[in-house]
């Protein structure tokens, strides 16, 4: 693969950007190597500024789960532009979506709409703590909620005590209301909530983890948390940016039977526009502004242009339940293959799947939490792996801790092209 106006573009970006992207993640630092620049996109591939066509498993990391340029979307996006982007003013649009959430999702009644996943996390978290009256919130190590401070926060120096920053610029006092716990471990949570007994607002997570690579929920986790927030008054926070309305039309709620007290939505719901939204039962919803005292609000929040997007893409995902069926069957037809040529290959890895999720891990070990998934990440594979599988032309997060993301748009060709570009880099291992 040729790269030089990648190149070119990459060196002219970083002298206004910084590290001339973004959002960190696509400067491939984690794996080496420049970043690629895309310039059109289109059902399940990128075409990029040197002319390679590349099989994309990244989806802009989630929100194209029916392919890139999809036209019940672009054709609803094109029309709506043309009427004005934004006003600034309530429409009707905003309500269509909002009810069609609130069929397609359990346990919820309001949805607000913001502008991106952090918003979505950072809101909710807000929500918790203006309706309990608490403070503190339990987050868990390898969960991502977006970059507001209260989740930038490693663990601290006492097991039960709070977190530290983990980023400069996050202050101490943000960082003392953040506890940390690890995933899929119960008993640590409980040892939290013990050792903070009627201070914490909400426990927040990823029901399903998919910022340490694919990490499903142990048997019995989901429900345990459940247990111990109804036991306790501690709000239930599913940050479903990346599952919600892809493991289910109603989202891991629907998926695993757990109810959540808020849930935090982004990428699908906007249909590749800038959309996040929180949504909770009434009591919950009504504690916010303008009908409660809990301050939350956004220029742009639901503006007319991406709700477009995000309509078109829910109300297809809605009428055509079979879509969630296919996504399922690629993802365990890919899943196989690749489990067949890594085995043939002698490689030692784990596949995490779920859903339309799935990520390779190397190493022996399973990977079910975040200590397990930096145990694989730091073997050093991955980053072979990535620069491998972009040599023939499959692209891949750029990170061991990204999950892939399965389109409906890949057909069982692309499947087949990207087990076939596995064994070859696994020849090379
Ligand atoms: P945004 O603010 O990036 O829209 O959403 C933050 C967020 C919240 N919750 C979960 C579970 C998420 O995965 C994300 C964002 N995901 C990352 C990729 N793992 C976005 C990629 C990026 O940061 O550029």
């Amino acid at each position: 693969m040729i790269y030089k106006r990648s190149s070119q573009l990459f060196a002219e970006a970083q002298k206004v950007i910084p590290g001339g992207v973004n959002s960190p993640v696509r400067a491939f630092k984690a794996v080496g190597g420049e970043p690629i620049f895309v310039e059109r996109a289109e059902g399940a591939y990128f075409y990029d500024e040197d002319g390679n066509k590349l099989i994309d498993y990244i989806n802009s990391w989630g929100p194209l789960i029916l392919g890139h340029a999809h036209r019940p979307v672009i054709d609803a996006v094109v029309e709506k532009a043309k009427k004005g982007t934004s006003f600034g003013t309530p429409t009707e649009i905003e309500t269509k979506i909002a009810e069609l959430a609130v069929k397609m999702v359990p346990n919820i009644d309001k949805i607000r709409m913001v502008n991106s996943g952090t918003e979505a996390c950072m809101s909710a978290v807000r929500l918790a703590r203006g309706f309990t009256g608490k403070e503190k919130i339990i987050k868990f190590a390898g969960c991502y909620h977006g970059h507001s401070d209260s989740f930038l926060i490693q663990a601290g120096s006492g097991a039960v005590t709070f977190g530290t920053p983990n980023s400069p610029g996050v202050t101490q006092g943000t960082a003392k209301d953040t506890l940390l716990a690890t995933y899929n471990d119960l008993e640590n949570v409980k040892k939290l909530v013990e050792a903070n007994k009627n201070e914490i607002a909400c426990i927040i997570l990823e029901p399903v983890a998919g910022n340490m690579g694919c990490i499903p929920p142990a048997e019995g986790f989901l429900e345990g948390l459940r247990k111990i927030c109804d036991e306790t008054g501690i709000l239930l926070v599913f940050d479903e940016v990346m599952t919600g309305f892809r493991l289910a039309p109603g989202g891991v709620q629907e998926r695993v039977g757990v109810k959540a007290d808020i849930v935090c939505f982004g990428k699908v719901i906007g249909g590749g526009l800038p959309v996040g939204a929180f949504a909770a039962r009434n009591e919950i919803m009504d504690y916010l502004a303008p009908v409660g005292p809990v301050y939350q609000a956004g220029t742009l929040s639901g503006n007319p242009l991406a709700m477009a997007a995000g309509l078109a893409m829910l109300t297809e995902l809605d009428s055509k339940r079979e879509i969630f069926e296919s996504l399922e069957k690629k993802t365990e037809y890919l899943h196989k293959g690749m489990e067949e040529v890594l085995q043939a290959n002698n490689i030692d890895f784990t596949i995490n799947r779920i859903g339309s999720m799935i990520s390779v891990h190397f190493g022996k070990e399973p990977v079910n939490d975040f200590a397990s998934a930096a145990k694989s990440a730091n073997l050093g594979f991955f980053n072979k792996f990535f620069h491998g599988m972009l040599e023939n032309g499959i692209y891949i997060a750029p990170s061991a801790y990204e999950t892939w993301f399965i389109s409906d748009a890949l057909s069982y060709e692309d499947l087949d092209n990207t087990i076939e570009a596995v064994d070859k880099v696994a020849r090379t291992f």
